[in-house]
Order: structure tokens, then C-alpha cells, then sequence
């Protein structure tokens, strides 16, 4: 039996509809009649028919009646519970599909397991753990979201050969207005394009005060195409000028402060945190409220290491430049052993999983 085959077909399928679909998981399914697919899709976006009815939808009128004789593979364990759309455990045990190839049990508390119990009360074959190392890879946001009640954590920044994330204030070209708060580069065109694609992917962008007030960043998406995340500030004192563009209410920002009565403003929300508490936890809490499956933590070094001494994170990408500061702010400091390394032209990346 090709079962690995089919589930590796079922994960590119749910590739293409990753970010998509967030907060719900990306799953593709595949029909098998006789070795040959006869259907296959993938999660629609958010709110949209799940994988296994667009596979079902898929398959040609004259294949129609060959489902019950074919093998349904798919990356997720079908849901048993009416969400936004109706149980694909109903749909697949009303089509007759006798065989059904899962690759990894939904760990959303509403079904984790409840769809393969009624796939087997209603005497279906069932074979579970195909691919599931993958699988679980595959998801990883949305699998840390449900397990462990967190948004999944990436910490990125670069740092220079002589490992510093940015020179000393009097090497930089500031004047003090917004317009001349302009970048000093440390990582090349292509590193930084990476970086765009990388927020694409995520549900949301962090940065702490002390970056916003020094580099005025938009953290957007400019250099690639996909959704603007939710950009996540920290401002204890509300002190961020209005002029910056993370003030810009165009794109959907909740501040994090201790001020009070901010008035929220459309897409522009206020939450108040306590900044003498341990940060890490209060801010992954407010995110998981707001449904946020996964954040990129962009800086600056404080809110980086803070996450880092908590131990709370999962992925740190670390670019290396050739560029020397000499002086200025180190980098964080990480105990890890990299996993990857990859070279972008001439940086370093580093990718580091944490693996607690
Ligand atoms: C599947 N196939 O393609 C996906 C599943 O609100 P709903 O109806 O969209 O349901 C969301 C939940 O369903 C989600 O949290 C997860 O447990 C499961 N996602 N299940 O059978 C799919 N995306
Ligand atoms: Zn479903």
C-alpha cells in the first residue's frame, strides 16, 4: 500500500491553503479507487468547507459512484462536531467510504478522537499515524495553540559578524524626526524578503517599545504577497507618537499597555497588561484570547531575551551578516545547538528549535 504516498500528496494539498485557513488547521484529503486519485482538496479559507468535502466535491460525475469503493486519506482526523460547517465524519460515513487513512488525532477538544470513535461505531476501517511526525510539523501552529493553550512562538532577528543587532546611537542616521529614522541594514535584500514571506505566515508580529520608538518599523508586508498579521506593540506609557506607523489604523494592531481607558478604535485595540508581572505569559494570554495561533517576535533584544530566559518559544531564525557594529546592542543570547543552517548569498541563517 502507497498510504505514505497519498498522505504526502494530502499535505501538499493543505500547503497550498495554510495561511489561509488560519486559526483552523490546513487539511488536504485524498480519494484512491484502484491506485489512481479520483478526488482531492484542502481546507478553504477560515470559515469555508473543510478538506474532505472539497475532495468529496471534487471527484468527476462519472467517478461518483466509485467513492464507496475508494480509500479516503487525510492529514487530520475528520471532525465530529457542527463548528462553522456540518461533522466530515457524517459526510464521509454517509458516502459509504468504507476505508478511511488518518494522519494525526485533532487536538481540538471537541473532536480529539470523537471522529475516529464514530468512524468505528459506524464499522469503517480506520488506520490512524500515517506521516504523523509531518503531519503534526505541518500544523504546528494550531497543534500548540489547542495543546498547550499558546500561541506557537518565533523568535527572529539579525545579528552582525561581530554580534550586535544594531550600532551604538550615535552611529545611527537619526535626527530624531520619523522620516530620518531610517534602517541601518544588517541583513542583505534577500534575507530580508525572507523575512516579509515569513510574516505572511504568521498570525501576528511583535516588537517591544524600545524598537518601534528607535527604527519606526512598519511591520508589514511589502516585499511579498499574503495578509498583513496583526501587529502586537508593547507600549507600558502610551508614549508611542501618533506620527509612527504602527499608529497607522489601518491594520489590525492591539497595543499592549497599562493605561487604562484607551479608547479602542476599529481595527485598533488596547489591552492592559501589568508590566511589573513576568511578561511572556500575560502577552501569549492575550493573544490566545484574541484566537492568535502563532506570532514572529521581531525584536528588540529585551523582549527577545525575556522570551528566551522563559524558556517560552519554538523557532528562533537567526540571520548572521557580514557587516561589524564594533558597538552597539548584542544580540540575544540563546542556548541552543542550531538545528539548520542555511546560507542566504552571503548571511547565515540559523534555525533553532526549541524543543521543551
Ligand atoms: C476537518 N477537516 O479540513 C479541518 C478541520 O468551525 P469549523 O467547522 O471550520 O471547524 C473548525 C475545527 O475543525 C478546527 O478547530 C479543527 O478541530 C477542525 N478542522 N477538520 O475534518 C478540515 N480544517
Ligand atoms: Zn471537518
Amino acid at each position: 500500500m502507497n498510504h505514505e504516498l497519498y498522505m504526502q500528496r494530502c499535505l501538499d494539498l493543505a500547503a497550498q491553503g495554510l495561511r489561509e485557513a488560519m486559526p483552523n488547521p490546513s487539511v488536504g484529503a485524498v480519494l484512491v479507487y484502484n491506485g489512481k486519485i479520483i478526488g482531492e482538496g484542502h481546507t478553504s479559507p477560515y470559515g469555508g468547507p473543510h478538506g474532505e468535502v472539497n475532495c468529496v466535491n471534487s471527484v468527476k460525475e462519472e467517478d461518483k459512484h466509485l467513492i464507496p469503493l475508494s480509500t479516503l486519506y487525510v492529514s487530520l482526523e475528520p471532525c465530529s462536531h457542527y463548528g462553522k460547517t456540518p461533522p466530515c465524519c457524517d459526510l464521509i460515513i454517509q458516502q459509504q467510504i468504507k476505508t478511511i487513512v488518518i494522519g494525526i488525532t485533532d487536538p481540538h477538544e471537541k473532536v480529539a478522537g470523537n471522529g475516529i470513535k464514530k468512524l468505528k461505531e459506524a464499522n469503517r476501517e480506520v488506520i490512524i499515524g500515517v506521516l504523523e511526525k509531518e503531519c503534526r510539523e505541518f500544523n504546528r501552529r494550531f497543534f500548540t495553540f489547542h495543546e498547550k493553550k499558546r500561541p506557537y512562538i518565533i523568535l527572529k532577528w539579525a545579528q552582525t559578524a561581530d554580534g550586535f543587532i544594531s550600532p551604538s546611537q550615535k552611529n545611527r542616521p537619526n535626527d530624531g524626526t520619523v522620516e530620518s529614522k531610517k534602517p541601518v541594514w544588517i541583513a542583505n535584500s534577500y534575507s530580508r524578503q525572507l523575512v516579509h514571506k515569513w510574516r505572511s505566515e504568521e498570525m501576528s508580529i511583535l516588537a517591544g517599545t524600545n524598537t518601534v520608538m528607535d527604527d519606526n518599523p512598519k511591520l508589514d508586508v511589502r516585499d511579498w504577497t499574503g495578509p498583513n498579521p496583526t501587529r502586537i506593540i508593547l507600549d507600558r506609557n502610551n508614549r508611542i507618537p501618533g506620527s509612527y506607523f504602527v499608529k497607522n489604523q489601518k491594520i489590525n494592531t492591539i497595543i499592549l499597555t497599562e493605561k487604562t481607558n484607551l479608547p479602542n478604535l476599529g481595527n485598533f485595540l488596547f489591552e492592559k497588561i501589568d508590566f511589573n508581572e513576568s511578561l511572556p505569559r500575560q502577552i501569549t494570554q492575550v493573544l490566545y484570547q484574541h484566537n492568535i495561533q502563532s506570532v514572529i517576535i521581531e525584536g528588540g533584544r529585551q523582549t527577545l531575551q525575556t522570551f528566551i530566559d522563559y524558556g517560552l518559544w519554538d523557532e528562533a531564525r537567526v540571520f548572521k551578516g557580514e557587516t561589524l557594529f564594533h558597538e552597539g546592542i548584542k544580540a540575544p543570547v540563546l542556548n541552543a545547538t542550531a538545528a539548520k543552517r542555511y546560507t542566504v548569498l552571503n548571511d547565515e541563517l540559523l534555525i533553532f528549535r526549541n524543543h521543551d
